[in-house]
């Protein structure tokens, strides 16, 4: 059994650097191992290292702890004049994308149309969040996802173009840029010239940290020479404005050691071409390409970030815009359905229209519950962003892992109830089905970010079981703390913790299910304590627990956030509210439902068998170089 736990447990981890060893003595009920410090966006001093407080929901879920603040109410983001000018802008939009671009043509030419380029540039499309004094449109995270979704619901492809430029392509200066770098660059990205976001390299794609790109310092102190190769960069053929990450060697402690930064690099700096335009399975119209830095002189002024902070840089951008593709991939499922729903009320078979039939009932339903959750997580991220949120990487990576798996399995099924029809390129599904594809690989896999989910959650809940452990050793000092601990743990081991009151949160119609997932919560807690007492540091090599653990916890937090979206509704008396209840009773009884056997699958014997079992078959799959058994036929 040990030898069957070291190989369910080994290989090189995900995050090694990031959950060290940090024993925890037995006074805090028999935890041996945890991980320590949160993973903050920003690092830490030394000293301040420890538990730190967040009002992130799925944060303190890890702890078993119940922290509405960033679910209910779901947040009102929008101020009047915001919604206003939302409301001028969304139509010519909307009209731009039904009568001058063309996704099928941009899809079967490979490229975007000039007319449609030139009329996006014109909208403002391309500068939507900076600041109008910029040159941009200065939007809010909230406006800029209700422009998004309406691109997503016509034309993925020319949503990268768009996403590539803005999202990451120039983030970085609009989050970390200097005043004089956001002078000199914000108005020409949003005057004309396309950006791009350049961290992919052949050896390194989720392994970001691994980049050999390097940029050393010229004698004279000016620039720094910059030489390598990207790959697969959105944008990277028409870029002229670049964010690039490279190492730099710094000096620590003595030694000399690289560290990532991230630079800004303008084509015309010279050394800098790009290969020709890759040949794609689906958001065929978006330009990606290889883009090479030969000898690139690239003065220090445009070291964005500080040098060595670049790895925090280049994440800190992808937190920010994750959001942007599940409020796109809302949009694409929007409109799916429609198709779907459209088809499924004309046509008839058997007699019937497809509509009354209970399976196709079903299959719409899902498909709307579906689209719901993802539109309210990036809603529901976007506002906790604009209303000033600190944490919200988790739940901005949970939003784009949801929205992207989700819009795969809702447009299959809209082709599915479209039959032979959907199967046609006339309707236009199957070009969104290749096109949705790219999305559950890049910005972060969703296999990558499933584990940094639960990382990250478990990290944070180190912290405060680390907490807990120098609490017990000066008891006096921290007599609250250990109180109020050993209550909840005493009330959960004889089965009377119920878990946090949520009366007041829901609406009556959602109380049942606002109560099983506060119960629920506290499972979490236990199973987060349990995963550390049994793998210590070593937990984050145990991949195939921590899936279940980010898959958990991800319907624990769509859940949640239905329910309040759904209550808000009706509070609000919309017209909508009816289906809005039923969708997020839906969710949460198919979600929660899900929920205890995906917790005890972290550590029941029977399911670590089951994934000792399924290394040794990948193993030996990987092995033979494909299936090592013959057909039955030996033939
Ligand atoms: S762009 C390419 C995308 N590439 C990736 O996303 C790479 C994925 N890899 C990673 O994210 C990292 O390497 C992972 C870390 C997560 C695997 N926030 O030891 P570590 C900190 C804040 O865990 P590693 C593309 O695809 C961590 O706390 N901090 O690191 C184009 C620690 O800090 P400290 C973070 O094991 C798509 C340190 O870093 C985060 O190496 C085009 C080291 O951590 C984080 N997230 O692995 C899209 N992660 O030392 C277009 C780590 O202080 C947009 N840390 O403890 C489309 C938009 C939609 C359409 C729009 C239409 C308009």
């Amino acid at each position: 059994m040990k030898s069957a736990k070291l190989m369910m447990c080994g290989g090189r981890h995900l995050a090694s650097r990031a959950i060290p060893a940090a024993p925890l003595a037995s006074t805090t009920g028999g935890v041996r191992g945890a991980a320590t410090e949160a993973r903050a966006v920003e690092k830490q001093p030394q000293q301040q290292r420890g538990a730190r407080t967040s009002a992130s929901f799925t944060l303190n879920l890890f702890r078993g702890h119940f922290e509405p603040a960033q679910v209910f109410p779901f947040p009102e983001a929008l101020s009047d004049d915001q919604r206003q000018m939302l409301q001028e802008l969304v139509p010519p939009v909307e009209k731009f994308f039904q009568e001058v671009n063309d996704p099928a043509k941009n899809d079967h030419d490979a490229q975007i149309e000039e007319g449609t380029l030139a009329g996006l540039w014109e909208l403002g499309a391309f500068g939507l969040q900076v600041p109008a004094e910029l040159g941009g449109l200065g939007l809010t995270n909230t406006q800029y996802a209700r422009l998004v979704e309406v691109v997503g619901a016509h034309d993925l492809g020319v949503g990268i173009t768009l996403g590539a430029h803005q999202s990451i392509g120039f983030k970085g200066i609009l989050l970390f840029g200097t005043p004089q770098q956001r002078s000199k660059y914000l108005p020409r990205v949003t005057g004309g010239e396309y950006a791009a976001f350049c961290l992919t390299e052949p050896a390194s794609g989720s392994d970001a940290g691994s980049i050999k790109t390097r940029a050393v310092l010229s004698p004279d102190g000016k620039n720094f020479i910059l030489n390598g190769s990207k790959i697969w960069i959105s944008n990277g053929g028409i870029a002229e404005i670049m964010t690039v990450f490279a190492q730099t060697p710094i000096e620590k402690d003595g030694k000399t050691v690289d560290k990532v930064t991230a630079f800004i690099v303008e084509r015309s700096f010279g050394g800098v071409s790009s290969g020709p335009p890759e040949n794609k399975m689906g958001i065929k119209c978006s330009n990606t390409t290889e883009v090479y830095f030969e000898d690139v002189p690239v003065p220090v002024e445009n070291v964005l970030g500080g040098v060595g902070n670049g790895f925090k840089v280049a994440m800190n951008i992808l937190n920010n815009g994750r959001f942007g593709m599940a409020a796109a991939l809302a949009g694409t499922q929007r409109a799916a359905l429609r198709q779907a729903a459209e088809h499924a009320a004309t046509r008839v078979q058997f007699g019937k229209r497809l509509a009354e039939f209970t399976g196709v009932q079903e299959k719409l339903a899902r498909m709307a519950m579906l689209q719901y959750t993802t539109e309210t997580l990036a809603y529901m991220v976007s506002g906790n962003m604009d209303t000033g949120a600190q944490d919200y990487h988790v739940e901005a990576a949970i939003s784009k892992v949801f929205a992207s798996d989700s819009a795969w399995t809702v447009v299959d099924e809209a082709i599915q109830i479209l039959g032979g029809m959907g199967f046609m390129k006339a309707t236009g599904l199957e070009r969104v089905l290749r096109d949705l594809r790219i999305f559950r690989i890049f910005e972060g896999t969703n296999d990558i970010l499933r584990l940094f989910v639960a990382l990250t959650g478990i990290q944070f809940a180190g912290s405060h079981l680390q907490e807990l452990q120098r609490a017990f050793k000066n008891p006096t000092a921290h007599l609250g703390l250990i109180f109020s601990e050993a209550g909840r743990r005493a009330a959960g081991a004889v089965g009377l913790a119920r878990g946090a009151d949520t009366r007041a949160l829901v609406h009556d119609d959602l109380r049942a299910p606002a109560a099983e997932l506060a119960r629920l919560v506290m499972e979490h807690g236990r199973t987060v304590e349990g995963l550390l007492r049994k793998h210590g540091r070593r937990v984050v090599d145990c991949q195939q627990p921590l899936n279940r653990l980010a898959a958990a916890v991800i319907d624990t937090y769509t859940t949640a956030a239905v329910l309040s979206r759904a209550t808000r509704a009706a509070r609000l008396g919309l017209p909508s509210a009816a289906q809005e209840l039923r969708l997020a009773a839906a969710w949460a009884d198919d979600a929660l439902g899900r929920v205890p056997a995906l917790l005890a699958a972290t550590r029941d014997t029977r399911a670590q068998e089951q994934y000792d079992r399924l290394s040794k078959l990948g193993t030996e799959v990987a092995a033979n170089g494909g299936q090592p058994t013959p057909n039955p036929l030996n033939l």
